[in-house]
């Protein structure tokens, strides 16, 4: 049996957040459950490199479009890595083969008749590359999703007729209740339908960064378009072996906002061509921060990175697919993983090995006798033992928390059977029989959790000399011989720390000088006027030793914005802004690229406003490390940089 799974191809306009690793994870997870069950399985994941926002992302870090995403995306292959995400390709749609395959589909579906040129005229929103109706936009033309204004785009494009598919695409999503999951999605498609399905513009001229249409080199295919082709051109459209092994897709697992391209634009797009659909497309939930959504320009955000590298991978596999409903938004905070790691894998499934293993090294120097017959505790026990079938039947139904939590009710199971059994007090035969018991029970866990929890899989299995082979050997043992190794710690407990770090009360944010005064009654004083956005105020710094005003006036500089304002000489301060001093030189903290009142933020903390003195803002140590500011050696930023100091190492930052 072939088994085929996606994610979606993720934007390399910015770094991986905690979103892209929490798709990968399940969908791993899901490859790993069927290559197990013994199934042929293909699992594609990958960057969607091309159109509008990468084009302008690129620029504005002054590197040429494709220079700029060899770069990026390099750290959604690092990201995969470290979480130990198993995929047979990763494919960039930049790659000559996609390319390729790319224009082949367009100029098939265009031969068809099934593309028209005509002249558009509409609302377009470059973060979500998409165009939009008048009703659909807020008041005052602004995106619902992005909440910036979109642009009025008038061109001459190539259109896709998406309209003649309505009835075949409604017919099939009614006959297939399997195509979207989960269930409540696909009432939200189907009534978006009823209001009829208009043809979909398929080309742009007002960039370059896109793959040229096949017949009019002065377009470039939009981009969703060619993205969506991915999960066909990785597999070698038209011919390659392994498209005709493994399409169509058993499921895409993609996010609820790219739902209306999966199971809208994407299926058109298949018919169109002659290729069948995907069997399913699951859309899972958004991850949310302590309650609020992700959002780079409010500092809402964790780098999935240094989550895996404070905490293991295992563990935030761990959190995501146990924690986060599937198919629901969820909730992501280091408090809440920290505790699921330390109770459900440390203490429940840690201390299971440990002991098991330990009380075998001690009582039978590694080495235990082949155990045949088991009284009526051991049968409970092993009655208890997970059914595969009904686990399987949940991981396909894309129910896996609730599949979790059968498998660690089982590992509770077991502890409790430790504690009833009381091995320690049993003599000889008994303590054989228990321990016996527990190392199959074991045996048997390791295949389970290797799709959730890979590494610690593989060490229990290696504590207890076995492999992880497939399913085929989940089946309880009786009359081997176990010989196991030295006890070592499966899961180290995750600290708490229990006061909030002290860079969260800090609300910093980028401001532009608008004009540098002297103050009347200081030698010493600068007054300055600031503007953070639409919001002006004034600051009085003490810089004149040190600073010109045309050497601050114009410039975008970072201001603490909350703290509690203060008179100098006679004159309010509303803030105060950031300057590093080494050795009685004195440069400003600086945001060049980014906007007037963009919020600067450390990754992982978010941004209070609560108003706070300057004792507690003085005991919060910045520096400089190559030219950058740093609190504890990670860089302050913004949605756009990282925040720039023209000074030597170690400086530091009031
Ligand atoms: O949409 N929680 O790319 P993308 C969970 N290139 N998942 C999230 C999330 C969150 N907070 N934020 C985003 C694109 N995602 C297109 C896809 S496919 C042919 C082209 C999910 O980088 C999102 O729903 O914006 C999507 O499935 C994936 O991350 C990539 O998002």
């Amino acid at each position: 049996m072939k088994y085929y799974v996606t994610t979606a191809i993720d934007y390399p306009n910015a770094k991986p957040h905690i979103g892209h690793a929490y798709e990968k994870v399940i969908a791993d997870f899901c490859a790993r459950w069927h290559r197990l069950n013994s199934e042929d399985v293909f699992f594609l994941t990958g960057t969607d490199e091309h159109g509008q926002k990468i084009e302008k992302t690129a620029k504005e870090s002054n590197q040429a479009p494709k220079a700029f995403v060899d770069k990026m995306s390099k750290c959604f292959v690092e990201l995969c890595k470290k979480l130990n995400i198993t995929y047979d390709e990763f494919i960039r749609t930049t790659d000559e083969s996609h390319i390729k395959a790319c224009k082949l589909i367009f100029k098939k579906v265009f031969d068809k008749g099934l593309i028209y040129k005509d002249t558009y005229e509409g609302f377009y929103c470059t973060g979500c590359e998409q165009f939009y109706l008048e009703k659909d936009l807020e008041p005052g033309n602004i995106c619902p999703v992005h909440k910036k204004k979109v642009e009025l785009i008038k061109e001459e494009s190539y259109f896709f007729k998406m309209s003649k598919f309505q009835d075949k695409l409604i017919k099939h999503i009614k006959e297939h209740p399997e195509f979207i999951l989960p269930k409540f999605r696909q009432k939200e498609i189907l009534n978006r339908l009823k209001e009829g399905l208009k043809d979909l513009c398929v080309s742009r001229t007002s960039f370059k960064w896109g793959i040229p249409l096949p017949n009019d080199s002065k377009h470039v295919i939009y981009v969703w378009f060619d993205a969506l082709l991915n999960y066909v051109t990785a597999l070698g459209y038209p011919n390659g072996k392994n498209f005709k092994k493994f399409w169509p897709a058993d499921v895409h697992h993609i996010g609820k906002d790219i739902m209306w391209f999966h199971v809208v634009i994407w299926p058109c797009i298949l018919m169109a061509a002659d290729l069948k659909l995907p069997k399913t497309v699951f859309g899972h939930g958004f991850i949310n921060l302590k309650g609020e959504k992700l959002s780079k320009s409010r500092g809402i955000v964790v780098d999935p990175i240094n989550l895996i590298d404070n905490y293991g991978a295992d563990s935030v596999r761990y959190f995501f697919m146990r924690e986060i409903p599937a198919g629901m938004d969820g909730d992501f905070s280091e408090e809440s993983l920290i505790e699921r790691s330390n109770s459900d894998l440390a203490d429940s499934l840690g201390n299971l090995l440990q002991r098991t293993s330990s009380m075998i090294n001690r009582y039978f120097k590694g080495e235990l006798p082949a155990v045949k017959t088991f009284s009526k505790v051991e049968n409970d026990l092993i009655k208890k033992i997970p059914d595969l079938k009904k686990l399987t039947e949940l991981v396909n139904k894309f129910e896996w928390n609730r599949c979790l939590e059968k498998i660690w009710d089982f590992i509770k199971e077991c502890n409790s059977y430790v504690a009833k059994t009381e091995p320690w007090k049993a003599d000889e035969k008994r303590k054989a029989v228990i321990l016996y018991t527990l190392v199959e029970c074991l045996r048997l866990i390791s295949l389970l959790v290797y799709p959730i929890i890979p590494d610690a899989a593989e060490k229990i299995a290696k504590q207890i000399n076995c492999k992880i082979t497939s399913f085929k050997d989940y089946k309880f043992q009786k009359n081997r011989k176990i010989k196991i190794k030295k006890p070592e710690i499966l899961f180290k407990k995750l600290e708490i720390s229990e006061k909030e770090d002290p860079f969260a009360i800090l609300n910093l944010k980028v401001a532009k000088v608008d004009s540098v005064e002297n103050h009347p009654d200081s030698d010493n004083l600068y007054i300055i006027k600031i503007s953070l956005g639409k919001e002006k105020r004034t600051l009085v710094a003490g810089l004149k030793q040190y600073i010109k005003p045309n050497e601050i006036k114009g410039k975008n500089i970072v201001v603490v914005t909350n703290l509690k304002p203060a008179k100098l000489r006679g004159v309010e301060s509303q803030g105060m802004l950031l300057a590093a001093e080494k050795n009685k030189k004195v440069r400003l903290v600086e945001a060049p690229k980014s906007k007037p009142g963009a919020q600067v933020y450390i990754d992982g903390i978010t941004p209070k406003t609560e108003k706070i003195n300057i004792e507690q803002f003085f005991k919060i140590k910045l520096k400089v490390k190559g030219k950058k500011a740093v609190y504890n050696n990670q860089p302050l930023k913004t949605d756009k940089e990282d925040i720039f100091v023209d000074i030597e190492d170690g400086a530091e930052i009031r």
